[in-house]
C-alpha cells in the first residue's frame, strides 16, 4: 500500500514537472527537456536588479552562452588551470575504488555536466557492471545537446536524458527518479556559491537522496595563493575574454552599449573568505544603457561589476559542511599535488 501511494505521488511531482518542459527526442536512447521559459526570460530582469544595486554583479550562470561555454572549454586546458587537470587526475585514478561502492545498478545524475569529458570516467565505472546505464545531465548550457550526443554514439548502453536548466530545477525533475542515484558534481563549481547557500544547496541534493544513494563532489582545496591567482590570471587571457564576454552578451541579448575596451578583468585571492573574486572594472567614469531593461547607470572609474566568486575549501571546512547537511563521508581522494578533493557522500 505504502509503495502504490508513493508511486502515485513521484507520478504526480514528475507530470507538474514535465509541464514545465518541452521534450525533444533525437532518438530511442537521447532526450532532452527544456524548460518552457528558458533562462533568457527571467536574465533581464535578473540583470537588471544586480547592476542597479549598490554592489553591482552579475550572477556567474550567464557565462554559458556558446561563446562563454567555448572559453570555459579552453580555460580547462590552460596550463595555469590546474583544476581539471587535478580532477581529471583522481578521475583517472580511481574507477576500481569508486566501482566498490556501486554494489547495485545506479542512474548517473551530473550537476553541470559541460562538455561531459570527466563523465566518461564517471560512466566507465557504471556501465561495465550494468546492463543499461541512465545518465541524466543537467546544464544550463546548449552544450549538453552535442556532449551528450557524442555521449551516446560512444557508449551502447547508454540511455540519456538532459536537463537543460538550472540545477535547482533540474534537483526537482530528479526527485521524481526511482531506483539507486549517483549525483555528481564536478569541477568545484560549488565554489560559486558563498557559505549559505552552499549549505542550502546540499540540502537540497541530500532531500532528492535515499538511502544507498551516493553524491560525488569535486571541490579545489586552499593552496598557495600564486597558484590559485595564476589559474584566474593566465597568461594568454582566456580568462580575461571569458570574463568579458558577459559583457559582449548582454550587449547582444539585451541590447547593451558596453564598451569592452573600458574595462579590465581582475581576480584575485580573498585570503579572509578563502576564495578568488572575479570583477570587471571600470577604466573610466563611463554610462552604461541596456535599452531591453531600461537601465542606465553611471559606473564611476574603478568601480567593479562582481561576476564571480570561486571558494577554496580545506578538509576540515569540507567535513563541517558534511556534518552540517547531514552526509557521511564514505571517501576522500585527492590528485598527487593535493591541489583538489573528490568527496563521496552517502546519506
Ligand atoms: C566552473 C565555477 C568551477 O570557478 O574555477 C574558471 C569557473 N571562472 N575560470 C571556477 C571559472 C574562471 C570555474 N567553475
Amino acid at each position: 500500500m505504502v509503495t502504490i501511494e508513493t508511486s502515485i505521488a513521484s507520478k504526480t511531482i514528475r507530470e507538474k514537472n514535465m509541464q514545465k518542459y518541452f521534450k525533444v527526442i533525437l532518438n530511442p536512447r537521447f532526450c532532452y527537456l527544456a524548460p518552457r521559459n528558458s533562462i533568457h526570460t527571467s536574465m533581464g530582469a535578473e540583470i537588471s536588479s544586480s547592476l542597479r544595486g549598490k554592489l553591482r554583479f552579475i550572477h556567474p550562470k550567464f557565462f554559458y552562452d556558446k561563446k562563454g561555454s567555448e572559453l570555459f572549454e579552453e580555460i580547462c586546458s590552460l596550463p595555469e588551470y590546474y583544476l581539471t587537470r587535478s580532477e581529471m587526475e583522481i578521475l583517472d585514478s580511481i574507477g576500481l575504488e569508486l566501482s566498490q561502492f556501486l554494489v547495485q545498478d545506479y542512474a548517473l545524475i551530473e550537476l553541470g555536466s559541460g562538455s561531459a569529458k570527466k563523465t566518461r570516467r564517471l560512466l566507465e565505472a557504471l556501465i561495465g557492471r550494468q546492463e543499461t546505464v541512465e545518465y541524466y545531465p543537467i546544464d544550463i548550457s546548449n552544450v549538453l545537446k552535442e556532449s551528450s550526443a557524442s555521449l551516446q554514439r560512444d557508449y551502447k548502453n547508454l540511455k540519456i536524458t538532459g536537463i537543460l536548466d538550472q540545477y535547482e530545477n533540474g534537483l526537482d525533475f530528479i526527485k521524481s527518479l526511482e531506483g539507486k542515484k549517483l549525483i555528481a558534481f564536478l569541477g568545484s563549481s560549488l565554489g560559486n556559491f558563498n557559505n549559505k547557500s552552499a549549505i542550502r544547496f546540499l540540502n537540497k541534493v541530500h532531500d532528492v537522496m535515499r538511502t544507498g544513494d551516493l553524491f560525488l563532489l569535486g571541490l579545489d582545496l586552499i593552496k598557495d595563493k600564486r597558484i590559485l591567482e595564476s589559474a584566474y590570471n593566465d597568461s594568454q587571457g582566456v580568462t580575461g575574454r571569458f570574463n568579458l564576454n558577459l559583457l559582449t552578451r548582454i550587449n547582444k541579448e539585451l541590447y547593451g552599449n558596453f564598451d569592452l575596451e573600458n574595462f579590465d578583468h581582475v581576480a584575485f585571492y580573498n585570503s579572509k573568505h578563502s576564495r578568488i573574486e572575479m570583477h570587471l572594472r571600470s577604466k573610466c567614469e563611463q554610462e552604461i544603457s541596456i535599452s531591453k531593461i531600461n537601465l542606465s547607470i553611471i559606473l564611476k572609474k574603478s568601480e567593479t561589476i562582481l561576476t564571480e566568486y570561486s571558494y577554496k575549501y580545506t578538509i576540515p571546512q569540507i567535513e563541517q559542511i558534511a556534518s552540517k547537511v547531514g552526509f557521511k563521508i564514505e571517501k576522500i581522494w585527492y590528485d598527487k599535488n593535493k591541489f583538489f578533493s573528490l568527496v563521496l557522500f552517502s546519506v
